[in-house]
C-alpha cells in the first residue's frame, strides 16, 4: 500500500479527501496527526510548510500532495476508480471545479471561521469576523438551494469532487448555523451525502470524536 494520509479523524477538510478515498476502495494508511505534539507537529510541517491537513503521500510515485481538491485531482489522475471524481468532459469538469470552490470557499473555510472563533479565549474573540461569515454562508446557502432544487448531486447528475467538497463542509455548517428549517432541497441533499457508503463510512469513523467538537458558548 503506497498512500499514506495524513490527518485528523475529525477534520473537515480530511472528511473530503476521505470520501474521495473510500468512493474508490483505495487502499490507503491513515496517520492521525496530533498537531498539540510537537513532534507530530514537525512531521507535518517537514510534509508541507503550511502545516494543514490533509495531505497525502504517494511512496509509489515519489510525491507530497497537499490540499483536498488537489488531492482529489491526483486520486483521479493516478488511482481512478469506478467513480470518476472529476469528469473526462473538459466543460463539465470546469463545473465540478468550480462547484468545489464554491463549497470550500464559501460555505467551508466561513464555518471554519465560526467554529475556530469557539476556541478563542475570552477577551480574543472576533464578533464581527463571525457575524461576516455567518452573513456570507447564509447567502451561499441561497445559492446552493436553488441549485439543489433541481439536481441529486452538487455538480449535475453524478457523484464527483464537488460532493466530497459539499458533504463535510454541510455536516459542519448544519451545526453552527442550521439550515434544515429555511432550505429544504439544500438539507435534503445533506441527507442523501450522508446515506451515501463512502461518506457514511467517514462519519462513522469521526463518531468516538464528535465530543471534541467545540459547542457555542
Ligand atoms: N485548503 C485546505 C484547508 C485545510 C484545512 O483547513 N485543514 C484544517 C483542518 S480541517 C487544519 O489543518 N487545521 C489546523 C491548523 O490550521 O492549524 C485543504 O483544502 O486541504
Amino acid at each position: 500500500m503506497s498512500l499514506t494520509l495524513y490527518m485528523h479523524p475529525l477534520s473537515s477538510y480530511c472528511h473530503k479527501a476521505m470520501i474521495a478515498l473510500y468512493e474508490n476502495a483505495t487502499p490507503f494508511t491513515a496517520v492521525a496527526v496530533n498537531l498539540g505534539d510537537p513532534d507530530e507537529r514537525a512531521r507535518l510541517l517537514k510534509l508541507w510548510g503550511v502545516g494543514k491537513f490533509p495531505v497525502l503521500q504517494d511512496a509509489a510515485r515519489g510525491e507530497v500532495v497537499p490540499e483536498s481538491s488537489i488531492i482529489i485531482e491526483y486520486l483521479d489522475r493516478h488511482y481512478p476508480g469506478a467513480t470518476r471524481l472529476i469528469p473526462t468532459d473538459g466543460d463539465a469538469a470546469r463545473a465540478v471545479r468550480l462547484t468545489d470552490r464554491f463549497y470550500d470557499l464559501h460555505i467551508h473555510n466561513h464555518m471554519q471561521k465560526v467554529v475556530g472563533d469557539r476556541l478563542r479565549p475570552a477577551g480574543s474573540k472576533d464578533p464581527h469576523g463571525v457575524e461576516d461569515a455567518r452573513t456570507r454562508m447564509r447567502a451561499a446557502y441561497d445559492i446552493a438551494e436553488r441549485e439543489m432544487a433541481s439536481r441529486p448531486w452538487a455538480a449535475g447528475d453524478d457523484f464527483s469532487m464537488a460532493d466530497c467538497a459539499a458533504a463535510p463542509a454541510l455536516f459542519y455548517a448544519a451545526k453552527v448555523l442550521p439550515y434544515a428549517d429555511t432550505h429544504p432541497h439544500l438539507a435534503a441533499y445533506l441527507e442523501r451525502l450522508k446515506a451515501r457508503p463512502s461518506y457514511a463510512r467517514v462519519l462513522k469513523e469521526a463518531e468516538p470524536y464528535f465530543h471534541m467538537f467545540p459547542q457555542e458558548g
